[in-house]
């Protein structure tokens, strides 16, 4: 793969090539845990990858095989959260879970190492997850003074139980990749020198899908359990395909033209 760099970044890394892009937060130092700036990073990239039509899936990681991400800095954790230059306290990374779930494609982790606390709950956002042999997934929460009792508890107790969520978040223990694959809490795991390819390679069969179906189930996929929101994406991308059709464009025409609309020629189907 001949990746591209798209934009350039402080905290993280943003690239794509054929079809793929593969945002990787770049703070090894920490265990590729995030400040603010970092996140707000990662925003403008999904954001931007929302838009190019020239991608269809993601790949999220960290950079090197120690973490995928140790969740917020704690050494800028302030009074009521993350702070930044701007010095204003933020739990900006609640916005990218909701970026992740809203993105019409795929977002594949590609975990080697931890994916701890905040880090932990940015994979259970993704759609898949792919892990390496050395990984470990946990929660920290209740140990260091912290809790992410949205998705951090909705998503994880569908993917993997109530008891087993609530032991996750209760005991905060740590679980290799062999025992998160048992629980259903990831996809498949694979040796470390592999990670890489195997991302792609799933990302690649993802890609030769129609990319309104693969919309239509991830948003589906969602609906549920991000309740009206949920239902906003899916009812968003019922309009969006309206819109393709001659019934929703002779509503515009009409109204354009000042003429009464005449739907009487679009059939009703059963
Ligand atoms: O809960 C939330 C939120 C909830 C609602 C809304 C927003 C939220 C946003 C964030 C979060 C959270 O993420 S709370 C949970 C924060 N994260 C943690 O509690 C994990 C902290 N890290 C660890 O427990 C351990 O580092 C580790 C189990 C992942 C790995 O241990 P290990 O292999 O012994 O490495 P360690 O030596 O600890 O780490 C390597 C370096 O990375 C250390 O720095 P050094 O001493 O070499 O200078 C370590 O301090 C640093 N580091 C690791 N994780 C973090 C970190 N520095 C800052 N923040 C970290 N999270």
């Amino acid at each position: 793969m001949q990746w591209e760099r798209v934009k350039e970044y402080t905290d993280i890394i943003y690239e794509r090539a054929e079809g793929i892009a593969r945002v990787t937060i770049n703070r090894p130092e920490v265990h590729n845990a995030f400040r603010p700036e970092t996140v707000a990073e990662m925003i403008d990239a999904f954001q931007h990858i929302r838009d190019d039509a020239s991608t269809g899936v993601v790949i999220m990681r960290g950079q090197g095989n120690l973490a995928f991400c140790s969740g917020g800095d704690q050494r800028v954790r302030g009074h009521g959260g993350y702070v930044g230059g701007d010095q204003i306290p933020r739990l900006n990374v609640l916005d990218l879970q909701r970026l992740i779930r809203q993105l019409p494609k795929p977002v594949i982790a590609a975990v080697a190492g931890y994916a701890i606390g905040g880090g932990h709950v940015l994979h259970v956002c993704c759609d898949l997850t792919i892990a390496a042999e050395n990984a470990v997934f946990g929660q920290t929460g209740p140990k260091v003074g912290s809790f992410d009792a949205g998705y951090g508890i909705a998503l994880l107790s569908r993917l993997v139980g109530q008891k087993k969520a609530k032991e996750i978040w209760f005991l905060c223990r740590q679980y290799n990749a062999q025992e998160a694959l048992q629980m259903g809490l990831i996809n498949a795991v694979v040796p470390l020198d592999r990670l890489e390819e195997e991302s792609i390679q799933w990302a690649k069969e993802i890609l030769e899908k129609s990319p309104i179906a693969i919309r239509f189930l991830k948003a589906a996929f969602n609906a549920d359990t991000d309740g009206a929101a949920g239902l906003q994406q899916l009812a968003g991308d019922a309009t969006m395909l309206f819109y393709m059709t001659d019934e929703a464009k002779e509503g515009k025409n009409a109204f354009l033209e000042k003429r009464k609309p005449d739907f009487g020629k679009f059939g009703r189907l059963p």
